[in-house]
């Protein structure tokens, strides 16, 4: 990590410092990659293409009514590792730091150049993500082929896409005790290839009950003594016949899986952003309040406890509440 500031603008500067904090050694599989990429994941894919709500701008997981929601448990991880690198360049916004480190993080694991462009805002008060009921959004990784097609349709994505998207299975691991599935996808999670795709269509996946009730599906590898897992929503996608096409030409193909996904995550990005024929970002946000980097939150993941007022939880976002007053009044001349 540098200890020098850099200059507002300077995105190179935070990308080398993303980099420098990917390896943990005490941490999952020694790697904060993929826990970053899901941050990524989770802060865009709120979108709706109907009302033109939610998306990447604003952070709006600084704020306890987004960041609280049980589909993003375990970010806290992610949002906690970016910390140190919000210190030393002060001006970025958090909404440019997570895609970006999101993107940094599929690059450093191996995959695909992945377009990303800055200029995200952070929004000053959780009034927008409460407005448009931004929580509830995401997938549910209990369900079936249905509901992934109405989510990712919701974002504006199309059979195709919701395959590619989910091919960043390969990195990382379920957590029993953040969404209550248990385990890895394949082998080397820390790497980013297709390996997820030729799994799911060549190994014979066997449904597992864990001691929670939670049920996922398991195949047992003998050669790393490891055991691998699928989400039912993974075992939709090779249930369905028009994914499946696309399962089986992904495992048979890197370089078209590769295209393909830095294509749709660079999208997926984007969504909620309108930018004009510069790149510059026109969001009404944007135009209120300027290029806004929200104020450093606390260190501790998850919620802390403050001992004067009667135990109740307070947000990673405390410490907005003067700025957001500042804001509010200007909003409204
Ligand atoms: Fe996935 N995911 N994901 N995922 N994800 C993870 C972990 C995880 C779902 C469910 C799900 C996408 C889509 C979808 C990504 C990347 C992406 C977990 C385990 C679950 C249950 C969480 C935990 O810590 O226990 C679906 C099925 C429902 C939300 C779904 O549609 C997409 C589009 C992406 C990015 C392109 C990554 C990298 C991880 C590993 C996180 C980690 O902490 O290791």
């Amino acid at each position: 990590m540098s200890t020098s500031k850099s200059q507002k603008g300077d995105f190179d500067a935070v990308r080398a410092d993303i980099k420098a904090l990917l390896k943990q050694p005490e941490y999952d599989d020694g790697s904060a990659g993929p826990v970053l990429v899901r941050l990524a994941w989770h802060s865009s894919g709120t979108y709706d293409i109907n009302t033109d709500t939610g998306g990447s701008n604003g952070a709006g997981m600084r704020y306890e009514y987004e960041g609280g929601d049980p589909a993003n448990a375990g970010l806290q991880h992610a949002r906690v590792f970016l910390e140190p690198v919000k210190a030393v360049h002060p001006w970025i916004t958090y909404s440019d730091l997570w895609t970006l480190a999101g993107a940094v993080a599929i690059e450093e694991a191996g995959g695909p150049k992945i377009k990303w462009q800055g200029g995200r805002t952070d929004y000053v008060d959780d009034t927008k993500i409460l407005k448009h009921k931004i929580a509830g959004r995401l997938p549910d990784a209990t369900q079936g082929a249905d509901h992934l097609r109405k989510v990712f349709y919701r974002m504006g994505f199309n059979d195709q896409e919701i395959v590619a998207l989910s091919g960043a299975h390969t990195l990382g691991r379920c957590h029993a005790d953040r969404s209550g599935f248990e385990g890895p996808w394949v082998n080397n999670p820390t790497r980013f290839s297709n390996q997820y795709f030729k799994l799911l269509s060549t190994l014979e996946w066997k449904p597992k009950t864990l001691p929670s009730g939670v049920k996922q599906f398991v195949y047992y590898d003998e050669d790393t003594e490891t055991e691998l897992m699928m989400l039912p929503t993974d075992m939709s996608l090779l249930a369905d016949p028009k994914f499946a096409v696309w399962v089986r030409k992904y495992g048979a193909d890197k370089e078209l899986f590769f295209e393909h996904f830095a294509d749709v995550f660079s999208r997926l990005m984007e969504l909620g952003i309108q930018r004009d024929a510069n790149g510059n970002i026109t969001n009404t946000d944007n135009q209120l309040g300027g290029y806004i980097s929200a104020p450093k939150k606390a260190n501790e993941p998850g919620l802390k406890k403050n001992a004067g007022d009667e135990g109740l939880p307070v947000a990673e976002a405390d410490g907005l509440e003067q700025r957001n007053a500042k804001y509010q009044a200007r909003a409204k001349l």
